[in-house]
């Protein structure tokens, strides 16, 4: 019987920090291992999953078989530490390397050696004995408390930046049936789409229409699609933003990656949203900078999306060739240059820019979210105000004090510190069930204090392990 250790690489995920933009990868689960992991119980093996490096004291057997997936190019080295890390631990055991960059880069000479280096194969594409299962997350330590799928794979386009084509070259649509047998199964209240172009499904009008009136645990369920939506098919068919609105889709994106001159088509899709129930502020623009479209085109860009009252997702292009990117986003005076990571300079593009675009970027949508609807314009202290806000989101606690007073108060302020350190704990280890809505103040600070201790003694014993 086979002993099948399932591997996510130690990926650096980010914490949410003062610089990013978006909140998304809080939404990480190794989606692809949790359905190798059903698949491969169901064959009858043991089936443990690690993510990082682990010693082999915190492994609790001896496995025949090794699953390593990885996902972006840029992250490679963490899959080839896993690989070389895991080769070394179990000199017997047969090594695969499957997912998004194998898939991208196994043809690659530099892939190749390091397979023969490592006596590691590659599993290339969907793995399609996988595919026929749900992620077991009972493989996760932790609740999670959201179900990651995809409603359909492939996509109707091939963008030039996009390797989606290579990853996924067959189209496959899931119907209502599939996915109403699936969310009953899982029966969670919160699903997240994986899709490239999840409105290009065959069956999108039946499907929203279905999930729309589906209730789990005797609560309705809330939808999000991690990739932004495809507005051309918004554009086209405005009751499609209807329906999303109906199924209870959040956090809605749509792409920008053309030209100014699409910014008409930008604004019948963002009206067509507005018109079926969203916020504009709540409306999020994935704009691909560092690439095709130049940087003046690019503020030419976000001015427009000013106009529209709608947030900008940062979205910095990395080649599918890329094996590295070491940007940093706290080298801004001394800058970085193309050695560190990819500048598409063919555009205009220099590190100047691309820092100030993203700076531009994060200013815009701090302004759309705490100052446009007051009529203020975007001032430095507002960014210590949304921190603060997402802190108190995190902790699903409403609206913080004022400023002032937060920052007339020491007992505040103490309490802000635990929170943040207690915020970034969680987000590292993917804890998203705190919440203190109901808790007062005094209870909030034993829980800050207790949760702190527990940490720390966490983190040391894993230092102490590694
Ligand atoms: C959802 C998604 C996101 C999400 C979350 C991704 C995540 N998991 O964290 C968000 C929105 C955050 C995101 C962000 C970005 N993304 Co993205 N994203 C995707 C998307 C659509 C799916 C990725 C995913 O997680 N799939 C789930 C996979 C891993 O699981 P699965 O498919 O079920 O796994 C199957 C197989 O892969 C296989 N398998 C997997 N592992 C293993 C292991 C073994 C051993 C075996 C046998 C099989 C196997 O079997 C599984 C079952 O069939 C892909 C496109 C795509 N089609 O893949 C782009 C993609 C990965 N993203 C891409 C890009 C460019 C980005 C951004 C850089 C965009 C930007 N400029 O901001 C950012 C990156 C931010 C950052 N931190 O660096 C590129 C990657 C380019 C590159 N050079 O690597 C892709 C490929 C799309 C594209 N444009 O080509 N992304
Ligand atoms: S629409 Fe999106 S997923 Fe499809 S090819 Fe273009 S970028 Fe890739």
């Amino acid at each position: 019987m086979n002993n099948v250790l399932l591997v996510e690489p130690a990926f650096p995920y980010p914490t949410k920090s003062k610089n990013q933009a978006n909140e998304i990868h809080r939404n990480f689960v190794p989606i692809g291992l949790l359905k190798l992991g059903a698949y491969y119980k169901s064959l009858g093996a043991h089936v443990y999953l690690e993510r990082g490096n682990k010693s082999k004291e915190n492994i609790q057997f001896n496995p025949n078989l090794i699953l390593i997936t990885s996902i972006f190019t840029y992250w490679s080295k963490y899959v080839w530490s896993a690989v070389e890390h895991y080769r070394s631990m179990f000199p017997k055991a047969k090594i695969i390397v499957g997912g998004i960059y194998a898939t991208l880069h196994n043809d690659m000479e530099y892939f190749q050696n390091k397979l023969k280096q490592y006596s590691a194969e590659c599993y290339v594409g969907l793995h399609l004995g996988a595919e026929n299962f749900y992620p077991d997350y009972s493989l996760l330590n932790g609740e999670i408390d959201h179900h990651v799928t995809h409603a359909m794979r492939g996509c109707i386009r091939k963008c030039a930046f996009c390797g989606t084509w290579k990853i996924e070259p067959d189209r496959y649509d899931k119907t209502s049936e599939d996915l109403i047998k699936e969310l009953k199964e899982i029966g969670k209240n919160k699903v997240i789409f994986f899709d490239n172009n999840f409105l290009a499904n065959r069956h999108i009008k039946q499907n929203l229409k279905v999930l729309a009136s589906l209730r789990l645990n005797e609560k309705s369920v809330v939808f999000e699609s991690q990739s932004g939506f495809d507005g051309r098919l918004l554009e086209k068919d405005s009751e499609l933003a209807e329906l999303l609105k109906k199924t209870r889709f959040q956090n809605i994106r749509i792409a920008w990656d053309n030209s100014f001159a699409d910014y008409s088509s930008i604004k019948v899709q963002v009206d067509s949203l507005v018109a079926a129930g969203y916020n504009a502020k709540d409306i999020s623009v994935f704009m691909i900078y560092n690439f095709s479209v130049p940087y003046d085109e690019m503020l030419k860009k976000l001015k427009y999306c000013k106009k529209l009252g709608v947030q900008i997702t940062d979205c910095r292009f990395r080649p599918l060739d890329s094996i590295e990117d070491n940007y940093n986003s706290q080298k801004s005076k001394d800058g970085q240059t193309e050695n560190d990571y990819y500048i598409h300079t063919k555009a205009g593009w220099t590190d100047k820019k691309i820092r100030d675009f993203r700076k531009s970027i994060r200013e815009h949508n701090i302004w759309i979210r705490y100052a446009k609807d007051k009529g203020l314009s975007y001032d430095k202290e507002m960014e210590k105000w949304s921190r603060i806000h997402n802190i108190f989101k995190f902790f699903k606690m409403g609206r913080p004090p004022q400023l002032e007073v937060i920052e007339n108060s020491p007992t505040w302020k103490s309490r802000l510190l635990m929170m943040s350190k207690v915020k970034n704990y969680c987000k590292k280890n993917n804890i998203t069930t705190l919440n203190f809505s109901t808790l007062s103040n005094k209870y909030i600070d034993e829980e800050l204090k207790k949760l702190i201790k527990i940490f720390n003694k966490n983190q040391m014993e894993t230092e102490k392990l590694s």
